[in-house]
């Protein structure tokens, strides 16, 4: 392992005797590992991260949202009867020195958490239930930190979910064509270049004040909620990194692009990653639940709309990276930011195709 995970763990303020580490999780973005430590009889399981720091570039700020979060929706679960607070949210361990991360000798930064026993994340999602489930946890998340006290939360990646934004950073890129790779992707630029044109619809909104700015998380993948292995229900929001002021349209837009396909986010075969309206469905109804009662109609409008615009959004991230040398998320093969890109952009065809159903669909369940 290229990290003593042994020193860093020593740092925390935890007690017992190291016994092992090792990677763990599938993101893209940070270091994620378990660690185990021997405290008393028992081996005791945490969650050890090294931020990636090119990403998010001021760390103590990113931390300070991270503690403001999970420890107003620690008090708010604990007015709930029947919460289990070292599940239902992310705890943060304090270094001994009594802050929120570690930064070591390399200039690496570290956190740790409680790892959550008796749940899971999966990288698919497995059944209409789940689907509802996760959607109904983002929800509630939401739900909780609506009144989250001033001052608003840091930006902790500017402009994240700023779609126009995003675009005219493809066509810089394909512009630079810094890793000469422009060449072997005409179809895909070609597909992202047309639809230049619905970039702007949420972030307009939410300029001309249609669309309430909220507290976000931004990033609610599949895999950033823990499923309860005993009752399959979506006990925890994790991967706060992003969580700042957003529309809940780009958290709802990226439960779709994660959870309604058919294939891998990195599927090679096209012809596999299809659209599952059914999951959709099972998305509106969970997230519906828990958020009706707060969602204002010109959110509830762009329910269906969202899913197409991240997924682009997306798409065009990872090929914007694939154009650039593969610079932002991780990869594991030549190629593997396009491959991404071509999913995410077969998905958007078929959310295309689908689209009145999916209104459809919207207009049922509000
Ligand atoms: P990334 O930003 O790289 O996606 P995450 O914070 O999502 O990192 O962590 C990666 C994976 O590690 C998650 O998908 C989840 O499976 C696992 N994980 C993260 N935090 C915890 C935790 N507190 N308890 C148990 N598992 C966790
Ligand atoms: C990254 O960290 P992770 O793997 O949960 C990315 C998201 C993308 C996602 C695509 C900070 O999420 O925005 O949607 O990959 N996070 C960041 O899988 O860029
Ligand atoms: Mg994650």
């Amino acid at each position: 392992m290229k990290h003593d995970l042994k020193a860093v763990v020593a740092q925390f303020d935890l007690e017992g005797e190291f016994v092992d580490a090792q990677p763990y999780g599938t993101g893209h973005i940070n270091d994620t590992y378990l660690v185990r430590l021997r405290q008393g009889q028992a081996v005791v399981p945490w969650i050890i991260q090294r931020i990636n720091h090119r990403v998010f570039t001021n760390v103590p700020a990113l931390m300070e949202n991270i503690l403001r979060v999970t420890e107003h929706v620690r008090g708010r679960l604990a007015a709930l009867p029947g919460s289990d607070l070292r599940r239902e949210t992310l705890t943060v361990i304090p270094t001994r020195a009594g802050k929120a991360f570690l930064e070591d000798a390399d200039g690496n930064f570290w956190r740790t958490y409680i790892f959550i026993t008796g749940a899971r994340t999966y990288d698919e999602v497995r059944g209409r239930d789940m689907a509802r489930q996760a959607a109904m946890a983002f929800g509630r998340f939401q739900k909780l930190l609506m009144d989250l006290p001033e001052p608003t939360l840091h930006e902790t990646i500017p402009f994240f979910h700023h779609t126009p934004d995003r675009f005219a950073r493809l066509e810089a890129a394909i512009a630079a064509d810094a890793a000469g790779r422009a060449a072997s992707c005409p179809a895909e630029i070609e597909f992202a270049l047309a639809r230049k044109a619905s970039t702007g619809v949420l972030v307009d909104g939410i300029a001309a004040g249609r669309l309430p700015l909220r507290v976000t998380h931004n990033d609610t993948k599949i895999n950033n909620v823990m499923i309860d292995d005993q009752d399959g229900r979506g006990i925890c929001v994790i991967d706060l990194d992003t969580v700042m002021p957003g529309t809940v349209l780009y958290d709802f837009g990226d439960q779709i692009r994660t959870t309604t396909g058919t294939a891998a986010e990195d599927e090679r075969d096209l012809s596999k990653v299809r659209f599952q309206i059914d999951m959709f469905e099972a998305l509106v109804e969970g997230y519906l639940e828990a958020a009706r009662d707060f969602l204002v109609p010109a959110e509830i409008e762009q329910l269906a709309f969202s899913g197409r615009l991240i997924t682009f959004e997306i798409g065009i991230r990872f090929l914007t990276d694939y154009l650039q040398g593969d610079v932002y998320f991780k990869t594991h093969r030549p190629g593997h930011n396009l491959d991404r890109a071509r999913t995410q952009f077969q998905m958007v065809r078929h959310m295309e195709a689908q689209s009145e159903a999916m209104e459809g669909i919207v207009a049922r369940y509000r």
